[in-house]
């Protein structure tokens, strides 16, 4: 921290600032605030108490001094071509993300990329202990800083340390193949609470504890002998969004034209099916498809009837399997294309893009059923962002059983997306479903998102930090 700077009793460390560089109107560079729903939740707190926030501003080698922007403090960590490579390209996306979701796709193991993971998150802890004043309290994002809980604490055994884990956390089983898997539970273990989206997710870190580290185990906590003995609680905190912003939007008269020159647009079909993903091989983006295709193909639905938009928004395009998932997915939708159109419908229209959130709205309120088939996924913010736009109770939801979002959303026409013939009946029974069994289902869905929004995640998260605090 600059020497201008007092230390900040509340910091935020994740791997990106909560800003991204772009261009202004009169071409040169400026910083706009990213739209997540993270930083919306922490802004109110952040300005109350002047936060500090510590994060990559996204671009390989850009060294800044720190900054403000809309009264947050930003502390900016400087990565390298190799960092970007190694730590977030390679020991994050491509050993940890793969892992964690299932192994849904090879997981990487190489000791280069694992000891570049060790030297940035240093870094990224080194920042937070310089930043963050006596007895402050410091809330550390995600897997690409699991090791920075312990390394803060070695440095400031005075603070107070929050993780919360945004992707599943796997079961023993499989988190068991990590070379470094002792390392990783002790990182995790240097924070007071360590928060995760699912009940089972806390539950397979705390397995993992108990056999890896031989640590006992009671009930949601565990005693830690690093920096301690302390007490750790391992417990669900289910993340949500910003609901404001997208109930706003929705009602806005633009938005809605807009949604209906959209269903125009496709040739007004009786029904729009929609997916929205990064496009990530933990979506089921290529089942959804194989089982719109299939229903096309044996009659069940036909293009003059039902369209399926896709937007797949660009992701992780320097990692070989997305390149490699990009080529499928992009094959599958043209061959169904190919099969299907005629001259005035499309089968699916896909769009390797990505919208303004306005669009995102307009496509939600044409869609007559958002397709959720993820694999493998930590909650799915989709989800809870097209249940908060329906304010006219029309809709449905078609929700994976393995997204952290089918905990809370039982209202949801529910599938197993590896299940082809069950995920065919759900888009049938979506499609065919009575207005009177939508309302009924999305009005329960709405009550349940509306009440339990990032608010209320970000509040119930710092209240347990503070229990921890008190309790000292
Ligand atoms: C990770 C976990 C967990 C997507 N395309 C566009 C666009 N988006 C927005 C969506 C949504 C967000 O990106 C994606 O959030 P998800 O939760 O669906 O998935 P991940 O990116 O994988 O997020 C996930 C989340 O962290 C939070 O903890 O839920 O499980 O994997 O908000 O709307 N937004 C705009 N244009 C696009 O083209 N504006």
């Amino acid at each position: 921290m600059s020497a201008a700077s007092p230390p900040a009793s509340f910091v935020i460390v994740a791997n990106r600032l909560p800003v991204d560089r772009v261009q202004g109107p009169d071409g040169e560079e400026i910083w706009r605030r990213s739209p997540g729903g993270l930083v919306a939740a922490l802004e109110p707190v952040m300005q109350a108490v002047d936060g500090a926030w510590v994060g990559w501003a996204g671009q390989a080698g850009l060294e800044l001094a720190p900054f403000r922007e809309d009264g947050i403090r930003l502390l900016p960590v400087t990565l390298s071509d190799a960092d970007v490579e190694e730590y977030y390209e390679g020991f994050s996306n491509d050993t940890i993300w793969p892992l964690y979701h299932d192994v849904i796709s090879s997981p990487q193991y190489h000791r280069e990329w694992w000891d570049a993971y060790v030297r940035v998150n240093r870094r990224f802890a080194e920042r937070a202990a310089d930043a963050v004043a006596q007895g402050g309290t410091v809330w550390v994002h995600d897997y690409q800083l699991q090791l920075v809980p312990a390394l803060l604490r070695e440095l400031r055994p005075d603070v107070t340390i929050g993780y919360f884990h945004h992707i599943p956390f796997p079961a023993h089983g499989l988190y068991a193949q990590l070379p470094w898997r002792d390392q990783v539970l002790q990182g995790l273990l240097g924070a007071d609470v360590v928060g995760f989206q699912r009940a089972q997710d806390a539950t397979n870190f705390l397995a993992a504890v108990r056999r890896r580290l031989r640590l006992e185990v009671k009930g949601s906590t565990v005693v830690a002998p690093y920096g301690g003995p302390r007490t750790v609680t391992a417990r669900a905190f289910p993340i949500s969004i910003d609901t404001v912003p997208y109930v706003e939007l929705a009602a806005r008269p633009d938005v809605r034209a807009r949604a209906a020159e959209i269903r125009a647009g496709l040739g007004n079909p009786k029904k729009i099916l929609l997916g929205v993903d990064r496009l990530d091989y933990t979506k089921g983006i290529g089942h959804r498809i194989k089982a719109f295709g299939e229903l096309l193909a044996e009659g069940r639905l036909s293009v003059e009837d039902v369209t399926l938009v896709q937007v797949a928004s660009p992701s992780r395009e320097r990692v070989d399997a997305y390149v490699q998932l990009r080529e499928e997915i992009e094959l599958a939708v043209a061959r169904i294309n190919g099969d299907h159109d005629t001259m005035d419908h499309t089968a699916i229209r896909y769009l390797h893009q990505g919208f303004p959130r306005e669009e995102m709205v307009a496509l939600y309120l044409a869609a007559d059923a958002m397709l959720v088939t993820a694999l493998r996924d930590g909650m799915n913010l989709v989800a809870k962002e097209y249940v908060a736009t329906r304010d006219d109770h029309r809709g449905v939801l078609v929700l994976s059983e393995f997204t952290g979002a089918a905990d809370e959303l039982r209202q949801a026409v529910l599938v197993n997306p590896h299940d082809i013939e069950g995920l065919k009946d759900a888009i049938m029974q979506a499609v065919e479903m009575p207005p009177r069994e939508q309302t009924r289902r999305m009005r329960a869905l709405r009550r349940r998102v509306l009440e339990n929004d990032v608010n209320a995640w970000s509040r119930d998260f710092l209240a347990a930090l503070d229990d921890v605090r008190s309790n000292r």
